[in-house]
């Protein structure tokens, strides 16, 4: 392992942050690589992570860059006769194959390019060799991929990636409009012991297999989309992490629908805890959460945490509407600086219900409006402020003291999204890190594309 300047790391880590809250980053679907004909090629790289660490893994790239953790994901459309080429051309470590497994897809086909040994779980390419998968993506959803040889060491080492199918109707997760969305996040969990990433490097896969640490691993780092906290709110494709391109930082407005994708893309069962609101889980496995064909998602449910188990991929509704909070998210309408009024439309809002006021501006529940916040607030003078504090109400930036706040430009609501084994925000003990980002609830007015 490589430790660099841990100054210089929070400097970078600050930086970054300060840059995701441009409008320039801002993304609310998923990144990845859309088509119908892959190539992915497996290939060892080195990942970083923001308290210093530096790791090898073995990845894939979906060109003739780097590879990447986690691998590309892909992005097809329902119907579509799907060709992905997984391509070995190094062997990575003593020779090893390399295969695929797509759990959730039927009739795959596997065709070798070159030498292949079949394995216990599919075709395998030896080193300098290739195996071509072909399936129908009949259904939509959300899926993994991973390795199929050696899984429990390949895919430790980050072989593995998310396959998003989309149906033909825009915005929406599967042939429902229940599953409708404004902003949709992918959050691929996943965790490394990085010890063993260092005795790949420094002794070889043989001394792993003969240290036993594979079967009984001590896992020190946490992952959502291939970083770790605060990474995790850093720009897309930023410069600063090569082979980690995916961010996970979600936005989105009062009263809009966030659809959360998350995969169980590890070995650990990850309590994926979104604070803010419940969200309703739509769909397992690619699966809808109902009895019968149909519109209506009667088997859907209510969480506070979604349990993401190894391999599985759960689809949730997350909407933040501030409803019986019971205090004016907008601040208090006789002070001159909050000025607003609120007049719920009788008819209610297909999104948000009835008792709510939506404008070009802002999505206001009605009942709660003039209602101030029932404490006694002190003199700012009394006060320490957090970087995040941009004042108590939605799109309204308080009179800061100098040099405080900053990384809130818009004052939007903050929430924590995280893992809820909390020794899984932390990145080998340094807290805050791991498996935790932030939603940010943004005001009406500020799009996000
Ligand atoms: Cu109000």
């Amino acid at each position: 392992m490589l430790r660099t300047s841990h100054v210089a790391r929070v400097r970078i880590a600050v930086l970054a942050f300060l840059g995701i809250l441009s409008a320039a980053s801002a993304q609310a679907d998923v990144l990845g690589v859309t088509g119908t004909s892959f190539t992915l090629t497996a290939k060892a790289d080195r990942i970083s992570t923001p308290e210093g660490g530096n790791f090898l893994f073995w990845g894939f790239s979906a060109g003739p860059g780097r590879a990447q953790y986690p691998g590309p994901t892909l992005i097809v459309n329902q119907g579509a006769a799907v060709s992905i080429t997984v391509a070995n051309p190094t062997g990575l470590d003593a020779g090893q194959r390399v295969s695929l497994a797509f759990p959730g897809q039927s009739g795959v086909t596997a065709t070798c390019g070159g030498t292949c040994i079949q394995g216990p779980l599919g075709l395998e390419a030896v080193q300098g060799s290739t195996v071509t998968y072909t399936f129908t993506a009949s259904r939509p959803g959300t899926f993994l991929y991973n390795s199929a040889s050696r899984p429990d060491l390949q895919i430790e080492m980050g072989l593995m990636g998310a396959l998003i199918v989309r149906p033909a109707a825009a915005n929406q997760a599967y042939d429902t409009t229940q599953s409708a969305f404004d902003q949709e996040y992918l959050f691929l969990l996943s965790e490394i012991d990085s010890t063993i990433h260092d005795m790949v490097e420094q002794q070889g896969v043989a001394a792993v297999d003969a240290s036993g640490k594979l079967a009984n691993p001590f896992v020190n780092y946490w992952f959502i989309n291939g970083r770790n906290a605060p990474d995790t709110m850093a720009e897309a494709g930023t410069a600063l992490l090569p082979t980690q391109p995916y961010n996970a930082l979600p936005r989105t407005h009062a009263g809009d629908r966030v659809l959360m994708r998350v995969i169980g893309g590890g070995r650990d069962m990850h309590p994926f805890h979104h604070h803010g609101n419940h969200a309703r889980i739509i769909a397992v496995d690619g699966f809808l959460k109902q009895s019968a064909p149909g519109d209506a998602l009667d088997l859907s449910h209510e969480v506070f945490t979604i349990q993401s188990l190894p391999g599985q991929t759960v689809d949730a509704i997350f909407s933040w509407t501030g409803k019986d909070l019971g205090w004016d998210i907008y601040g208090d309408p006789t002070d001159p600086l909050y000025a607003h009024t609120c007049t719920a439309n009788a008819a209610g809002l297909a999104a948000a219900g009835p008792g709510f006021e939506k404008t070009a501006s802002k999505l206001e529940y009605c009942p709660d409006h003039g209602i101030k916040i029932p404490v006694t607030q002190p003199e700012q003078f009394g006060l320490t402020f957090g970087g995040f504090w941009a004042g108590a109400f939605l799109g309204s930036m308080a009179l800061l003291p100098p040099g405080e706040g900053g990384l809130n430009p818009n004052a939007g609501y903050t929430y924590m999204w995280h893992s809820h084994t909390e020794k899984e925000i932390t990145n080998y003990d340094v807290f805050p890190g791991g498996m935790m980002t932030m939603l940010v609830v943004e005001p009406t007015s500020v799009p996000i594309p």
